[in-house]
């Protein structure tokens, strides 16, 4: 796609100013996105991205999932009296009919507005990360009153007993004849797999609710302001009904990293208890006010959860032959599974201090205290 191709599409919106650049922006593994450029200071620029249609296929939902969650979420903020309110809810643009997304060159698109002086990290400090959760625990606050149904945009997405039927199937087929190189890891899932599906379990026995959550909470799809603040949540593909344990657990998995999600040496990779320290204090100040025993207990069991998911999605697509995440070498899915698999080993070591935390953090709000939400 050359980019007057893309200036075209991005006019097919009703933007605001003439479209002079786009470029591509940001790191995800899924969409392809690009920074449109108008001609006038004084007007907007946009985030336009091409729908990946073949993962989420049904775009009707995505859209219509997106749309009622930035209006809940912007009349939520009105209600608050929030100032600076476009900078903390994304803005989707419609075209001519209304709807916000258009089909040129055969794919979907959608356009945004880009946010002013706002930044991603790939990593974040205790600072950031404390308001990065008490942020997502907002997002989840402010979406527990919305009443429209979202449909699920990929079905069964964090099921784990799923991800791992996903991967014995690709076990048993082995497309791409890489099993020999997952040997080891597949006796260490296997290990680990009743104990890892039991909010499936608790579920069905009714013990354990689904909310709306996020469900893609890694730390780069939020947005900061200038000082470290957390303007807004991006990134709203994935945000369907499922446990908490989601959003908490992937935001670690990405941000209590010591090393990068694809390292090439698992040495550099641990679980920072100091970014975990800081993460929950900040969610439980926000979330704390709607979780039940049963949420706020398994956290920890949330924060291992997510490198054991992601490890297996990414064998399954290693043994698959890549055909779901983007990869820049060929041995890429191998080296993310593991680096994921450290990240768990190290995780599960701490687990008995992510207990102890929690515990103590819950005691310290038992007589309610929690810090207004702002
Ligand atoms: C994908 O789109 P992106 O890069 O933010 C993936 C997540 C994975 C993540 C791993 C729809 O997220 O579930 O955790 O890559 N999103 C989808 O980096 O599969
Ligand atoms: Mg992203």
């Amino acid at each position: 796609m050359t980019e007057s191709e893309l200036l075209k599409i991005a006019s097919s919106f009703n933007i605001d100013g003439k479209p002079v650049s786009a470029t591509p922006w940001g790191s995800g593994l899924i969409n392809d996105t690009f920074l449109v450029k108008t001609a006038n200071r004084s007007t907007p620029d946009y985030i336009l991205q091409k729908i990946n249609d073949s993962i989420f296929a049904d775009v009707e939902m995505l859209q219509s999932n997106i749309v009622a969650v930035t209006s809940h979420i912007r009349k939520k903020l009105e209600e608050y009296g929030e100032e600076d309110i476009d900078r903390k809810v994304l803005t989707f643009i419609p075209d001519a009919s209304g709807k916000t997304y258009v089909k040129a060159g055969g794919r979907y698109w959608r356009l945004s507005v880009f946010i002013q002086r706002s930044v991603t990290h790939d990593t974040v400090n205790p600072y950031y990360a404390r308001h990065a959760g008490n942020a997502f625990g907002n997002f989840e606050y402010m979406l527990s009153d919305m009443h429209d149904a979202l449909g699920e945009t990929i079905p069964d997405f964090h099921n784990m007993e799923f991800r791992l039927r996903q991967f014995m199937q690709a076990v048993d087929e082995d497309k791409a004849g890489r099993l020999r190189e997952v040997e080891y890891f597949r006796e260490e899932i296997l290990s680990r797999s009743e104990t890892m599906c039991a909010a499936e379990r608790m579920f069905r026995e009714g013990k354990l609710p689904k909310r709306i959550c996020h469900c893609d909470t890694k730390v780069n799809n939020m947005l900061f302001d200038e000082n470290g603040k957390v303007l807004c949540v991006i990134d709203l593909d994935t945000v369907m009904p499922n446990f908490v344990f989601s959003d908490y657990g992937d935001f670690l998995r990405t941000a209590a990293n010591t090393g990068k999600e694809d390292d090439e040496n698992p040495e550099n990779v641990n679980f920072n208890m100091e970014i975990f320290m800081a993460f929950t204090e900040g969610y439980l100040e926000t979330a704390g006010k709607f979780l039940l025993p049963v949420e706020t207990e398994n956290l920890p069991f949330a924060a291992k959860l997510f490198p054991y998911m992601q490890c297996v999605r990414f064998l399954t697509d290693y043994l698959n032959g890549d055909t779901y995440y983007k990869t820049a070498y060929p041995e890429h899915n191998l080296v993310r599974a593991k680096a994921q698999f450290k990240l768990l080993q190290s995780a599960e070591s701490q687990n008995d201090r992510m207990n102890d935390f929690i515990a103590s953090v819950m005691d310290r709000h038992q007589q309610p205290v929690f810090n207004k939400v702002k």
